[in-house]
């Protein structure tokens, strides 16, 4: 499995940019400037998750011109095309590129990276639409959604989101969002949910309305992934912020109208060696519930930020050195301690957000670990853990996160057992499941791909594989055409029910699928024409309140 990339699926955002060859000098290969609009564009989809744009790489190799050149215009035409074990794709062999794209590549790459623009207040405050102003929103909820409830659904390829009603499982609205949309999350006090594109547009929307729609936007970069508000008590709904990937930088903005406020550029030095980095993206973004602070993880120099929101004009940040490649994380279950993925370094870190440090750097035995926000449950021997599972391969790390009551447990890998198979993205429980559900959505084989691992938290024992059960979500789903793959597991607010998306192709039917958290049953399949790949789904409660 290739450990990230784009995933499956496309997109382009800086691949719209239309850019300039930077200074071809004598030496240079022979590239045309459609050519070259035409390498930029497969560069950003396919190529600059992993390499970075910069081509300074992460993921994978770095690509900048003194190493390209090196190996020769024959080894990249051959590397493109036949791929590695390491996880680089085969581009050509898999049908994906043509020898043509492939040969364009191969000499897009032995020129210097186009640099996209930048993007500062000038552009964010051109991109800023207040659409209702705060004073002429409702002053209290106009619906009868239970909005606690509520489901947020991610329609990637649609550039859209589905609000569902999670108690008759109803289409409420379709909400134009930002394009190839990745996230959302909601204010701490329930009201307004804030939706990311990969193209770093902010969708505001309004959960009281008659018809909630959105109230605010903004484009606050070229790529982002990462939104997030603050939740500390006396700030809810105060502050919102969200994090790009290009340019390397995050912007706070004002929680009722989205109007950018602090711009935050990471680009910098990296943590341990102390070189200069252009390109340090900032991956996942939570709010504190101890401290009026960001939590910020900034990929490439492997720092991770608590930015205190409370004096914008005179901000104060933590600075952590962790580990390179931060990517996702979550909470444990006191909400204290904040666990992330270093992920191509194999390591999990922990930060003590109430005392603003570092607590603990621990390798995973397994390949890439992807914990979403990771999975809290009291395991019958160990107690508190938290869980992540892989996309290199199929296990699943649990790490103890009750340093008072289990001290020589804290923050170690007191387990790692086995589910259904590599790439793996997500996995969840709830306080009120005696489940876990192991998804293994990037898994090359079709069946496994469609199915869910669940194991039983009570039966878990000390040193012993557990056993799991295989729930197939996809055959259940019934879609005729295509080749659906399961992703992320998400509850309902009272942990009652998992649902789960069925992600197909674009123009084929897609579903999400309702599974009984007790029977492990079936419950519901949501099929509905306008739910077009749906991947990440967000119960607005359990967001909220890091209930996972
Ligand atoms: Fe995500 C979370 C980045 C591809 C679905 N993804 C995250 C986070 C980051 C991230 C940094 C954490 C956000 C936070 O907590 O603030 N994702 C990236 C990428 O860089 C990557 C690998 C490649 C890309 O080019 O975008 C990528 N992500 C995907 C997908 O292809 C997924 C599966 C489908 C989709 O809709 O795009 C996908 N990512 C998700 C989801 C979450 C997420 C559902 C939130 C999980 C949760 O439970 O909180």
């Amino acid at each position: 499995t290739s450990p990230a990339g784009s995933y499956v699926g496309e997109y382009d955002t800086l691949g719209q940019l239309n850019l300039e060859i930077p200074g071809l000098r004598p030496e240079d290969p022979v590239i045309t400037q459609d050519e070259y609009n035409v390498a930029n564009q497969i560069y950003f989809q396919r190529c600059a998750g992993c390499h970075g744009v910069l081509r300074k790489g992460a993921t994978g190799k770095a690509l900048t011109v003194d190493i390209t050149r090196e190996l020769g215009y024959e080894h990249l035409q051959s590397f493109i095309t036949y791929g590695s074990p390491a996880g680089m794709p085969n581009w050509g062999t898999s049908g994906d590129l043509s020898e043509e794209q492939i040969d364009i590549m191969a000499r897009y790459l032995l020129l210097d990276p186009a640099v996209p623009p930048e993007w500062g207040m000038d552009k964010m405050l051109e991109s800023w639409k207040v659409v209702v102003a705060p004073e002429d929103r409702p002053t209290e909820k106009m619906n009868d959604i239970d909005i606690d409830n509520l489901m947020s659904v991610t329609l990637r390829d649609a550039g859209q989101i589905a609000l569902i009603d999670g108690g008759t499982y109803e289409v409420h609205s379709v909400i134009e969002t930002g394009y190839a949309v990745h996230i959302s999350r909601i204010s701490a006090s329930g009201r307004y949910l804030y939706v990311i594109g990969r193209d770093a547009r902010v969708n505001m929307i309004d959960l009281w309305m008659d018809h909630p729609e959105t109230v605010a936007e903004i484009k606050i970069g070229i790529e982002a992934r990462s939104v997030e508000t603050s939740k500390m008590e006396g700030y809810e709904d105060k502050y919102a912020i969200a994090g790009a990937y290009w340019p390397p930088q995050y912007v706070i903005m004002d929680g009722d109208t989205l109007e950018p406020l602090k711009i935050k550029s990471t680009r910098g030095y990296i943590y341990d060696e102390q070189t200069y980095h252009p390109e340090p993206r900032v991956a996942a973004i939570l709010a504190s519930h101890y401290r009026p602070e960001f939590i910020i993880n900034v990929k490439e120099t492997g720092k991770i930020l608590l930015v205190d929101y409370t004096d914008l004009k005179n901000l104060k940040t933590t600075e952590i050195e962790a580990e390179r490649f931060l990517h996702d994380g979550g909470l444990d279950s006191t909400r204290r301690y904040f666990i992330t993925a270093a992920n191509a370094r194999n390591k999990l870190v922990v930060i003590d957000t109430k005392e603003g440090k570092l607590v603990a750097i621990t390798d995973t035995e397994g390949l890439t670990p992807h914990p979403g926000r990771g999975a809290n449950f009291v395991h019958p021997d160990h107690g508190p853990v938290w869980a992540t599972s892989h996309l290199g391969d199929d296990s699943v790390a649990l790490i103890g996160t009750d340093p008072e009551g289990q001290a020589d447990k804290a923050w170690k890998i007191v387990e790692t057992f086995y589910a259904l198979g590599g790439g793996s993205l997500f996995i969840k429980t709830h306080p009120e499941s005696e489940n876990l559900y192991v998804d293994a959505t990037l898994n090359p084989d079709a069946e496994t791909s469609a199915s869910i691992a669940v194991f039983k938290i009570p039966e878990m024992k000390a040193g012993e594989d557990p056993e799991y059960m295989t729930l197939p979500i996809g055959e259940w789903a019934g879609i005729a055409e295509g080749q659906p793959r399961v992703v992320q597991p998400e509850f309902n607010r009272d942990g009652t029910e998992v649902w789960f998306s069925v992600w197909n192709a674009k123009d084929l039917e897609s579903a999400i699928v309702v599974v009984d958290d007790k029977t492990l049953e079936l419950k519901k399949v949501i099929k509905d024409p306008r739910l077009i790949t749906p991947t990440g789904k967000f119960n607005v409660y359990n967001t909220r309140a890091d209930v996972y």
